[in-house]
């Protein structure tokens, strides 16, 4: 479906629904936040019929960018008519089960890479947010765009630009956040919230993982534990991305009895979403993931029947990957 029939089909039904619910997907990152209170603030500020929750059902968020949210719900209620799955293709990927979904109408907006069995909607593979995609919809559809939206999706293009460093910052991405400054977005407290506010402590334990970092021929690889702060996370894979002589940061945490692996690269020649799909996952060319159905115990990634440190898990990783 092209854009502009996707938007006004949307429009469309819009009017004749009562009740929509917003999700994203699990271990929302400030762009799946940032989507999802811009699109409760875009729906809510201009279909004043209708009513609109942010489902949210894990506990565990990343204050550096979950101080944008306004209220949350744990889960669907009775009367929701419509969800629009947000910078997710597919309800996998979301934290709830997917019985919950059963007879209701799911739109996806996203900009991650279709699958076979994506939930139908728009996705725009090329644009460096939702909260872009999103932007760019909420203009050419002339909707009021409330400072709390404004400063929401800029806080989502911040992010998944790594405040306007990442490859796929591009022209798109500065004309949506100049829009949405002249819109009155906060952008001195995004960048204060998103960039700074770090403690002592997290510093510490941030110090404490940089020195696990293993390097090996081009390959960055680093295990966490589950209990390791959200932001400590993000933080990590950024560092570990811009490293001299990396071309692919790899991070592994394990998350309630499998292992999320996430890759970033730098690199122009290198296509990260290639290298998830040979692990069954997949994302954007410069950042990638996927789920693997082992566990890590004691620095060591048990998996398929063999046993991986850093250094023999990036070996692993070369061998998919001609670098
Ligand atoms: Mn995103």
């Amino acid at each position: 479906m092209n854009i502009s029939d996707f938007w006004h089909e949307l429009t469309h039904q819009l009017k004749s629904l009562r009740h929509i619910s917003l999700i994203a997907h699990k271990n929302p990152d400030g762009d799946a936040m940032g989507a999802l209170e811009g699109m409760r603030c875009l729906l809510s500020d201009n279909f004043p019929h209708l009513v609109v929750d942010v489902v949210m059902p894990q506990e565990d968020f990343d204050a550096h960018v979950f101080w944008v949210m306004g209220k949350t719900e744990e889960n669907f209620s009775d009367t929701t008519d419509c969800i629009i799955l947000l910078d997710a293709p597919r309800l996998t990927r979301t934290a709830l089960p997917l019985e919950v979904f059963a007879d209701k109408k799911v739109l996806c907006i996203d900009h991650h890479e279709s699958f076979e069995d994506s939930i139908p909607g728009y996705v725009d593979s090329h644009a460096s947010a939702t909260c872009l995609i999103l932007t760019e919809m909420a203009l050419t559809l002339g909707w009021k765009i409330s400072v709390q939206a404004a400063t929401a999706l800029l806080m989502g293009i911040y992010t998944d630009t790594g405040g306007f460093i990442h490859r796929s910052t591009d022209t798109r991405s500065f004309v949506a956040a100049a829009e949405l400054m002249r819109l009155g977005a906060d952008q001195v407290r995004i960048s204060t919230e998103v960039f700074g506010n770090y403690t002592l402590p997290y510093l510490h334990d941030l110090g404490r993982w940089l020195l696990s970092i293993v390097i090996v021929d081009g390959i960055a690889c680093l295990f966490l534990w589950a209990n390791t702060n959200a932001a400590l996370k993000n933080h990590i894979i950024g560092f570990l991305s811009g490293l001299a002589g990396v071309d692919i940061a790899c991070v592994m945490v394990d998350i309630e009895w499998v292992i999320k692996c996430s890759f970033r690269t730098r690199k122009d020649t290198i296509d990260v979403n290639e290298l998830a799909k040979k692990l069954w996952g997949g994302g954007h060319k410069k950042a990638s993931g996927c789920i693997l159905d082992g566990r890590l115990h004691e620095g060591i990634f048990h998996w398929q029947w063999q046993e991986y440190s850093p250094t023999t898990f990036a070996q692993f990783i070369k061998t998919l990957w001609p670098l």
